[in-house]
């Protein structure tokens, strides 16, 4: 039986190592919630220390076996295959995703086919990779080549399980790891059902395992493992600070992918009907809890009028519903999440903020799930807590500018620097002001949220450090090794 086919027989399915399921060392499982209804509608197993150490043994093993025997075009061909695989379950795999993290449906047929997308292009991308030939004394000739660490850990965050799977395991495996992966408790069942579809394709058994389980246990377990070689994290700061430290213990590397608070920088003289559509999405998508959400709209005075107009107009249609009716968003993750982004609203109330604009909840959303209706505010004052802290919640902050001078100073005062995107028909201006920007992706007169698979994407500052996505990530899952050839 499939997770797919049933997803409560992810209770039974325990942890994945060597290609197979097994109970969990302890038997311990967490509820899976539903957050559109509060009912609990799966387990999954709890994984502890005992189940990542058997998981690394088995990355270990595969790594000095079959897997670390196969070629770049087999590896890659394993990948192509199991794109495949996805795009021929897409819908069921679609239909899972958002009933575990809550998102409308169509958001979770664009995730899933981005999967797809990951797995395709780390699969074709496997053996492009490849040294170079360095001029260096006379008599010598130098190469380099990429080597695999070996086994990578990964642990990823909820909000986008599938295309978290798909961007961090693809190109690690891509480039000859053997991956363990720790997905989170909040929401995990599409990364349970792929690694079944990996194996499937035909990937030998420990090149990639997996641990459902708690953070702080199996999630720390994974981090402190001396058997690991290199650690992809996406998630809080606060956890982020902690992976690193496990990783600079034991004398390892890391990426760190850590959220951020966005700002889109719109000048007097943009195409506001372009802008507007794009604004909202990039806030309201999958709820706000998305990393590059653009949560700070930083608007030149002469138009802050009109802008703050055009919100109160679209505002109230923006509708928090079913996943299943596809609304502009789904419920949050989680009562805790809820909780959260309450608690900067109220403030943001109590400190006298002006609330902009509200959306609204759908009649027919049931009372146990995690819905809020978007909002926003402004102008919010620069120190305020809503100016400055990730919301992850479709809460969008509105402070105004006075020149470009300004606006690059504005979008660059944060402690965050992941993505940004500057609206302007002065073509000149907005290349010169998005080159100012300390963020690792931005986009000018457009706004994806993370962009495409093919685009390197990542933070500076408290963003973290390292790339995901495009040729850049393969790289970081491998190191330089130069080679030096005396012939004379
Ligand atoms: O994150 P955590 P949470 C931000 C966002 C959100 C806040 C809290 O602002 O509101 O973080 O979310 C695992 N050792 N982002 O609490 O705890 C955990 O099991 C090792 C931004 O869910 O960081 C899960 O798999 N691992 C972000 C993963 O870390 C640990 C996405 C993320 O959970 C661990 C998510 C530990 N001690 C939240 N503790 C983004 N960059 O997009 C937890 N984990």
């Amino acid at each position: 039986m499939t997770i797919a086919a049933d997803p409560v027989a992810a209770a039974s399915q325990g942890v994945f190592i060597d290609n197979q399921w097994r109970p969990s060392a302890s038997g311990a499982t967490i509820e899976v919630s539903d957050p559109a209804t509060g009912a609990v509608f799966a387990r999954i197993a709890a994984g502890n220390a005992a189940d990542i150490d058997a998981a690394v043994s088995a990355a270990r093993r595969a790594r000095a076996g079959a897997w670390g025997a196969l070629d770049a075009t087999g590896r890659g061909r394993i990948l192509s295959r199991a794109a495949g695989l996805v795009l021929a379950e897409a819908e069921a795999l679609a239909r899972l995703e958002s009933r575990d993290t809550g998102k409308p449906l169509a958001q979770a047929r664009a995730d899933i086919a981005a999967t797809a997308r990951y797995l395709e292009f780390y699969g074709g991308a496997a053996d492009k990779v490849h040294g170079d030939m360095i001029p260096f004394l006379p008599g010598h000739f130098v190469t380099t080549e990429h080597v695999p660490f070996g086994v990578t850990g990964h642990i990823i965050p909820w909000n986008y399980p599938a295309q978290m799977f798909g961007r961090t395991i693809a190109a690690a495996l891509a480039m000859g790891n053997a991956c363990v992966l720790k997905p989170a408790e909040d929401a995990c069942l599409t990364p349970l059902r792929l690694v079944e579809i990996l194996r499937d394709a035909g990937l030998p058994a420990g090149a990639l395992n997996c641990v459902p389980g708690r953070g702080e246990v199996a999630g720390a377990a994974l981090c402190a493992h001396r058997g690991v070689d290199f650690l992809s994290f996406t998630g809080s700061p606060e956890v982020g600070v902690a992976v690193q430290a496990a990783a600079a213990a034991h004398h390892i590397g890391c990426t760190l992918e850590l959220g951020g608070k966005s700002p889109q920088i719109v000048f007097a003289d943009a195409d506001l009907d372009r802008a507007m559509p794009v604004i909202l999405r990039a806030i309201t998508q999958n709820a706000g809890q998305t990393c590059s959400a653009g949560a700070r709209l930083l608007v030149e005075d002469g138009i802050a009028g009109t802008v703050i107009e055009r919100l109160r107009q679209a505002f109230p249609a923006l509708t928090a519903g079913l996943p299943g009716d596809d609304r502009d968003l789904g419920p949050l993750i989680s009562p805790a999440q809820l909780a959260r982004v309450r608690g900067f609203c109220d403030r943001a109330d109590a400190d006298g903020i002006p609330l902009i604009a509200e959306g609204r909840i759908a009649a027919n959303a049931p009372a146990g799930g995690n819905f809020i209706a978007p909002r926003a505010y402004g102008p919010v004052p620069r120190d305020h807590q809503l100016a400055r802290e990730e919301v992850f919640g479709p809460v969008l902050s509105l402070m105004t500018f006075a020149d470009e001078a300004d606006a690059i100073g504005l979008a660059n005062d944060t402690d965050y620097g992941l993505v940004a995107g500057v609206w302007s028909r002065d073509g000149s201006r907005a290349i010169r002001v998005a080159r100012q920007i300390m963020v690792g992706q931005v986009f000018v007169n457009a706004y994806g949220a993370g962009g495409g698979i093919e685009l390197p994407f990542g933070g500076m500052k408290k963003s973290g450090h390292g790339r995901e996505k495009g040729f850049d990530a393969l790289y970081e899952f491998a190191a330089t090794r130069t080679m030096v050839i005396r012939h004379d």
